[in-house]
């Protein structure tokens, strides 16, 4: 039996996740949590940051855990959310608490940048979509500052922590997708562009694909360190429980990432102006998709709520939505409007004004709005992949969080007129053990190869479109109408 300990860091909570394999020809991964703390952004002077010391201190606890549950491990790997990045000065110390990408000092970059490198230049290059936290964009807000001059290297978040695991400093491909930094075609840095916007070559890592071994730590005995897709939607894309080619996915949590796994990346005009992105996947794939803005909206009327004093539990509040009529208000929760944290109830409700809607009149309605809207685009997104590359699609994959939200996989097969297959639940985190398996020698193969040992044993559930007599395929065609108002 092997263990492996897969570190997966979201916007809201870190996780040690250890994965037990048996090998041979049945081999299955077993998943167990360790440890579970709390992350989210800290307001200091202003400015949003991450606090990474604190996380480091999770890993740290869930590994002692985790080591004491099953003696040695075989294996670390780490990934967390993309773009973030910490800056090391000449002696290799950190300078300054990483910026949360959700800081508002990016506002107005990406148009700068665009006066240097024309948008279409820019992604016939990266194929990255633009958004405003890309890394590049928080270069280029950050130029003038004393961290930036003082700074000899860069790691993106989960870098940094296999930097202080390992003292090895290096960038995990898929994550160094997410910079804006690196060629889609041959995933190399283009030093071009960064030398083009200032950016000084001497701050990026030497770059290094997923399942290698990065290093050792010797914090517990001498446990093997390797590279996974540190990126957590490339682990999630891993683990997806696929059996043909023709799947869309979506990885859903603080984010949803809907969109379809190709074998090269599509740079067309078309692309770009949808905003699909390009980002690089395990094995030399590409993750052809799109950021919708997912639950975090909801997470945040549940924290504007709470703070209040009102009543607002989750499972009460999606039971309540289910009864609330369905399509009454849909808005597009990629606005830039719902990407800052704050009062998302009253932002739904500026925008359905805005879009000649009627505002949700209640906690339940505003729920029910988010979901809808949220299926609504899974919908959009999952026809416009195929579309854009050509490919046909007979299934939907929803891991990640958003599993265990019913109403929202009943409304994704309804919306998008596909069945849904739901699970599992800690996709990035198997998928971070599959990949550190495979790179340890207990499972060979390809993705496929892995993707069939991490759904061996899984949970998953299957929703048909119309099982519950949910909207017709006319009736959010319609819907998509009334996102941008009249
Ligand atoms: C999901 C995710 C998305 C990325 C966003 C910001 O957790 O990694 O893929 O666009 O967070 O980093």
């Amino acid at each position: 039996m092997s263990a492996f300990a897969a570190v997966d860091l979201g916007a809201s909570s870190g996780r040690v996740i250890v994965g037990t394999i048996e090998g041979g020809g049945d081999a299955h991964v077993d998943l167990h949590e360790v440890n579970r703390f709390p992350n989210g952004p800290v307001r200091v002077g202003g400015a949003l940051h991450w606090d990474v010391l604190g996380l480091y201190r999770g890993i740290l606890d869930g590994l002692r855990a985790a080591t004491r549950e099953v003696g040695a491990l075989d294996g670390v790997g780490i990934d967390s959310w993309a773009v973030d990045y910490g800056l090391l000065d000449a002696d290799g110390e950190l300078l300054g608490n990483p910026f949360h990408y959700r800081d508002a000092r990016t506002d107005g970059v990406p148009d700068k940048v665009f006066a240097t490198i024309p948008a279409p230049d820019l992604y016939a290059r990266t194929g990255l979509q633009v958004q405003p936290f890309n890394t590049v964009f928080q270069l280029v807000a950050a130029q003038g500052t004393a961290a930036l001059a003082s700074a000899r290297g860069l790691l993106l978040i989960p870098d940094l922590l296999g930097y202080w695991l390992t003292g090895v400093r290096a960038a995990e491909v898929t994550n160094a997708s997410t910079t804006g930094l690196l060629d889609a075609t041959t995933r190399e840095w283009a030093l071009d562009v960064a030398a083009a916007l200032g950016i000084s070559e001497g701050l990026l890592p030497p770059l290094r694909d997923a399942g290698e071994l990065l290093g050792h730590t010797t914090l517990l005995g001498e446990v093997p360190v390797w590279t996974v897709g540190s990126h957590d939607t490339a682990s999630a894309v891993v683990a997806v429980p696929a059996t043909g080619t023709d799947f869309a996915y979506i990885s859903c949590g603080t984010w949803s990432l809907v969109g379809l796994e190709l074998d090269r990346p599509v740079l067309t005009e078309q692309s770009r102006a949808a905003n699909f992105t390009n980002e690089a996947g395990v094995d030399g794939t590409v993750r052809y998709l799109r950021n919708v803005m997912g639950l975090w909206v909801l997470q945040e009327s549940i924290r504007t709520w709470n703070d209040a004093g009102l009543p607002a539990d989750l499972p009460d509040l999606l039971a309540a939505a289910a009864r609330v009529p369905a399509l009454t208000t849909v808005v597009d929760l990629d606005g830039p409007a719902f990407l800052p944290p704050g009062d998302m109830p009253s932002r739904i409700a500026a925008e359905a004004a805005r879009t000649g809607q009627t505002p949700p009149q209640s906690q339940a309605e505003t729920v029910r709005c988010i979901l809808d809207s949220l299926a609504l685009a899974y919908r959009r997104a999952v026809r416009q992949a195929a579309d854009l590359s050509g490919r046909s699609v007979d299934v939907v994959h929803v891991v990640g969080g958003g599993v265990r939200n019913e109403l929202l996989c009943q409304l994704t097969a309804d919306a998008t007129g596909l069945p849904v297959v739901a699970g599992p639940v800690e996709g990035a985190a198997l998928g971070n053990v599959l990949v550190q398996a495979r790179a340890a020698g207990v499972l060979s193969g390809s993705l496929a190869d892995l993707r069939a040992v991490g759904a061996r044993g899984l949970d998953l559930r299957r929703y048909e479109p119309g099982a519950t007599g949910g909207p017709s395929d006319r009736q959010w065609a319609a819907a998509e109408g009334r996102v941008d108002g009249p």
